[in-house]
């Protein structure tokens, strides 16, 4: 066969092969079969071709015409086979796909990110530590006492005797105290753990905790930094109070309240009608946890703070049950 043809014929083929409409099967075969086709072209040079080699080219020509014709036919039945293989099946092949549904980060993870953000903007480091404590690091290093409710068993999940689920994040404070000399400004986000379940409170909640330490650092200073935390994740409108608290880690201590989100200050459910919603905990931190870990108390004052993603994460959104932040339920979690 001549060259020419051999190539008409196996690129029609191919092309045929791979085309996945009708439309685009009509088209292939007017290219090759109609009036200015490639077959119709070749057949109509056979004419200025010399006499004795007209009979075979023609004869090869017409070959090509029925195989590419039987081809369109069979390509033609592949598609009409295919549609009807799907409307067997119930689908219908040209109603619109349906978009894939696309994931968000966690709410309880976009609230941690939002926070460790506005620290480190103020040029606080981000530090982690093990989930898995000594009860050194939990409990002896942050002058809780051996007979400190938090200790008890009702509160703490103990491993053995010495070895505990962390329940705050503080002993990665304490590490870094231990590793660098002040100034430190670090910030301990992760998970802790409290035997504790209801409404409000999961056996696995997220913290996120402070601490500054320099010299001459006062109370001043830790109002500043918190008021601008409230402000960045709440809005700049939001009314804080600190209200005198104890912790054995802080001295003086205060819990933080802000005006309520929901009835700003007139008292309804949320607030328990006091107005305030209590948001954080924070204090100057106490003499004895520097002294555990070797700082000057003489030299150096510092503040500390602690959160709870989770409450932070349900004021903000408005959300009374915390435990729809661990169900993964879609319909929940595609509002964030
Ligand atoms: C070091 C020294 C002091 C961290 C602090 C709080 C006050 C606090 C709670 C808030 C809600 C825990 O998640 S919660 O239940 N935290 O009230 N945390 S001061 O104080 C520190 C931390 C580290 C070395």
């Amino acid at each position: 066969m001549d060259k020419d043809l051999e190539k008409i014929k196996n690129s029609a083929l191919s092309e045929l092969e791979n085309a996945s409409t009708v439309d685009e099967i009509n088209t292939l075969s007017v290219r090759y079969l109609g009036r200015k086709g490639a077959v119709t072209q070749y057949l109509r040079h056979i004419s200025s071709l010399p006499e004795q080699e007209r009979p075979a080219a023609g004869k090869n020509a017409n070959q090509v015409k029925k195989i590419l014709e039987d081809a369109i036919k069979t390509a033609k039945e592949r598609l009409e086979d295919i549609r009807e293989g799907s409307e067997s099946a119930g689908i219908d092949v040209t109603l619109p796909g349906r978009p894939a549904l696309q994931g968000t980060l966690h709410p309880i993870t976009q609230i941690n990110r939002r926070i460790c953000d506005i620290f480190i903007r103020m040029g606080f480091d981000i530090a982690e530590g093990p989930e898995v404590e000594s009860d050194y690091y939990n409990f002896e290093a942050l002058n809780i006492p051996k007979y400190h409710p938090a200790r008890d068993m009702q509160d703490t999940f103990y491993m053995s005797d010495n070895i505990v689920l962390r329940t705050h994040t503080s002993p990665i404070q304490v590490r870094m105290m231990e590793q660098y000399a002040p100034p430190i400004r670090v910030v301990a986000p992760g998970k802790v753990y409290r035997c504790d379940s209801d409404l409000t409170h999961t056996p696995m909640f997220h913290q996120i905790e402070g601490l500054l330490v320099d010299e001459k650092v006062s109370f001043g200073d830790l109002k500043g930094v918190l008021t601008e935390l409230v402000h960045q994740v709440f809005d700049t409108e939001t009314s804080l109070r600190f209200r005198p608290s104890f912790f054995p880690f802080t001295e003086p201590s205060a819990e933080v309240d802000i005006l309520c989100v929901m009835c700003r200050g007139k008292g309804c459910k949320v607030c328990s009608h006091t107005g305030w919603l209590e948001v954080l905990g924070c204090g100057m931190v106490h003499p004895a946890v520097f002294e555990n870990v070797g700082y000057d108390t003489r030299r150096y004052t510092g503040f500390a703070f602690g959160m709870g993603v989770e409450r932070i994460a349900m004021l903000k959104y408005g959300i009374n049950d915390i435990r729809l932040f661990f169900e993964s339920d879609d319909r929940f979690l595609r509002q964030f």
